[in-house]
């Protein structure tokens, strides 16, 4: 009875996104005291709140999100992680790329239609900013999503590493010549891990039903090892994409990843159950990883209150959990083809002629330019104009693209592209440290490639990805880990731009006085010039060196993100 029920109320529901509702939330940024694992620290929220709320809406909703910038001491800037912007390119989100920072004091509305579905979230792009919390669930509710019917409760489960100390000051000490010549520039390690931006989290369970997880690794930097003591994962979506159902144990989430895995609760409500995360501590530097570092949180799945909660079981890290190529699309989408342009980035860390640690594309460290990306159309499909170091490609209309991903660093790299869901071709496994695999000239695409909007590569390995350049705009590609956004492992490209002209995207204006406020040019190339497009003078080559390793004296405010050299 309830079944049909459920199901009637589906097929009413189905109606809904024609209808495409506007959401609208008026949200003020600004700081607030949090403690999630105990220690007290200053932390971004929402209205006051975090941790942050999630955003709610149904496939065909047009989404409006005020932003008040409330903080007094930076910037920000919210990207919609896995949200295609398909002609709204302008409401994407990163500082300097597709808008500038909203300045203190200032307001800025994005506003977009959301035609995609599954579990997505939004962060900060500026600044590294979204490791002091400005992050949270994006969730697209889906009346016709395959299996709705059986699923009788909706859960949220985020997983995030932690720190106790803010971001610009861990950003300056991971950048400095100091962290480079004592420890080879490795990256500051969280303090603890997260589940629901807390810790000892309890997720009422009713016996016999079944659960919708929605799973997203809102964190900074760590992989996260996630499993639920005797109960199965059907994973029913990655990263927005349904796939067909498939049970596992044990999850492993990148930063940025998701999964919706259905949960068949236990029959009887006789005793509760233990969720395990974990914290891969192979990504951690030992010489920087104090003794006593506890990588896990738990949680629990109480059935009954009156019992007891166990302890955690102990977990083994599986290798099959980095294996989500197993996954395939419930849309059983075909290898894209033939490929039209081959492109290959190849990664590195070295330390740069002022012996700060940086990391590079093609031997090309991205620095943020002195304004967004934007030109007449005379010269809007020249990359050169955006600046070397925006390490922008042009790229053109219905091309298939092919990405080769060189990792020859011996650490793993989530990557992450705005705009798309694209095709994982090929990935190698992991390689033993400091051993290098080198790629095939070919590759033979599975029928099916798994999809998703971020990959792990592996360390001293390679990725081919595909996807369609269907989607005009300024796209970025980059690891998804903030401390490597921060240090330059980024790449643009800039799809179809005669037909993003074409569009006409309006730009508003509470975007445009944003730019004024803080003295930002609202075009130009990447030096700012408007007069001569090919003059690069003045274009942004070197990453600030101001007080970088001076850790007695750090900067007093993020204002310098203010000045566009930092996004
Ligand atoms: C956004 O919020 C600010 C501050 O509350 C308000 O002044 C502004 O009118 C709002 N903008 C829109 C488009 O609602
Ligand atoms: C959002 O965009 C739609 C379509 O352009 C427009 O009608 C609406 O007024 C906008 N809303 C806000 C709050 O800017
Ligand atoms: C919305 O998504 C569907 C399915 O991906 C696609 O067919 C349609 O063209 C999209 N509509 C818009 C306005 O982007
Ligand atoms: C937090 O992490 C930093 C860096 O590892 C360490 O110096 C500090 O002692 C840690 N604090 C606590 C309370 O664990
Ligand atoms: C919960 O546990 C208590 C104590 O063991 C028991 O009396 C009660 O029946 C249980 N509730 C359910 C729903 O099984
Ligand atoms: C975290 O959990 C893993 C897996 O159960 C275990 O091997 C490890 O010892 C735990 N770490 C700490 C600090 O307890
Ligand atoms: C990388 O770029 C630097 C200058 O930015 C240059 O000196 C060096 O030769 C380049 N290396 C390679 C492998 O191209
Ligand atoms: C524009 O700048 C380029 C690079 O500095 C220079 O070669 C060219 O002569 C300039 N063009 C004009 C019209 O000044
Ligand atoms: C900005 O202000 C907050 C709240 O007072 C403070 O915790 C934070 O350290 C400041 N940030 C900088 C970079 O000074
Ligand atoms: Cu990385």
């Amino acid at each position: 009875m309830l079944h049909l029920t459920l199901l009637f109320l589906f097929q009413l529901f189905s109606i809904s996104p024609s209808l495409g509702a506007t959401v609208t939330y008026n949200w003020n940024i600004g700081w607030v005291n949090v403690s999630p694992d105990g220690f007290n620290r200053p932390a971004i929220g929402i209205n006051g709140q975090w941790p942050c709320p999630p955003i709610e809406v149904t496939v065909g909703d047009r989404l409006v999100v005020n932003v008040t910038n409330t903080l007094v001491n930076e910037t920000t800037a919210i990207h919609f992680h896995g949200i295609f912007q398909t002609g709204s390119n302008q409401m994407d989100g990163p500082a300097m790329v597709t808008q500038c920072p909203i300045a203190p004091g200032s307001s800025f509305t994005y506003n977009f239609t959301v035609n995609q579905t599954g579990t997505y979230w939004y962060h900060a792009h500026v600044g590294g900013q979204y490791i002091d919390g400005l992050r949270g669930p994006l969730l697209v509710a889906d009346p016709n999503a395959p299996g709705v019917s059986l699923i009788s409760k909706e859960v949220t489960l985020t997983v995030s590493d932690w720190y106790h100390s803010q971001a610009p000051g861990l950003i300056q000490y991971f950048q400095s010549p100091l962290n480079q010549n004592l420890h080879g520039g490795s990256e500051p390690v969280p303090n603890a891990t997260l589940i629901n931006e807390a810790q000892n989290v309890k997720f009422p369970m009713v016996a016999g039903e079944y659960y919708l997880f929605r799973i997203i690794n809102m964190g900074a930097f760590a992989g996260q090892y996630l499993q639920f003591d005797q109960h199965e994962m059907i994973v029913v979506e990655v990263d927005g994409v349904y796939t067909k159902p498939y049970p596992v144990t044990q999850l492993f989430l990148a930063a940025a990843q998701r999964y919706s895995v259905i949960v068949q609760a236990k029959s009887t409500a006789t005793e509760n159950f233990a969720i395990v995360l974990s914290m891969d501590l192979s990504m951690f530097d030992p010489s920087v990883t104090p003794k006593n570092l506890n990588n896990n949180a738990t949680g629990w799945l109480v059935y009954n209150s009156s019992k007891p909660l166990p302890a955690p079981p102990s977990i083994t890290y599986l290798s099959s959990a980095l294996d989500d190529t197993v996954f395939v699309p419930y849309d059983g989408q075909a290898a894209l083809g033939p490929v039209t342009t081959s492109l290959g980035l190849t990664l590195a860390f070295n330390p740069n002629n002022q012996d700060q640690n940086r990391a590079t594309l093609n031997n090309i460290t991205y620095i943020p330019q002195k304004a967004p990306l934007s030109a007449p159309a005379s010269v809007v499909s020249n990359p050169l104009i955006y600046g070397v170091n925006s390490n922008t490609h042009v790229l053109e209309y219905g091309a298939i693209v092919q990405l080769l991903i060189i990792n020859t660093d011996n650490g793993p790299h989530p990557f992450h592209l705005h705009g798309h869901q694209f095709q994982v071709i090929a990935r190698s496994a992991p390689t033993a440290d400091d051993t290098l695999l080198t790629p095939p000239t070919t590759v033979t695409a599975p029928a099916s490639p798994m999809r998703r909007d971020t990959l792990l590569v592996n360390g001293g390995g390679y990725a081919f990805i595909r996807w369609q350049v269907n989607n005009p705009g300024v796209t970025l590609f980059h690891c998804h880990i903030e401390w490597h956004v921060e240090a330059g492992l980024v790449a643009t490209f800039l799809e179809a731009p005669t037909q993003l002209q074409a569009l006409g995207l309006v730009i508003p204006q509470n975007h445009k006085d944003t730019c004024t406020k803080l003295g930002i040019p609202l075009t130009g190339n990447a030096a700012g010039n408007t007069v001569n497009w090919t003059d690069l003078a003045g274009a942004n080559i070197e990453p600030p060196l101001n007080n970088w390793g001076a850790l007695v004296n750090p900067p007093t405010s993020r204002v310098r993100r203010m000045t566009g050299a930092w996004f």
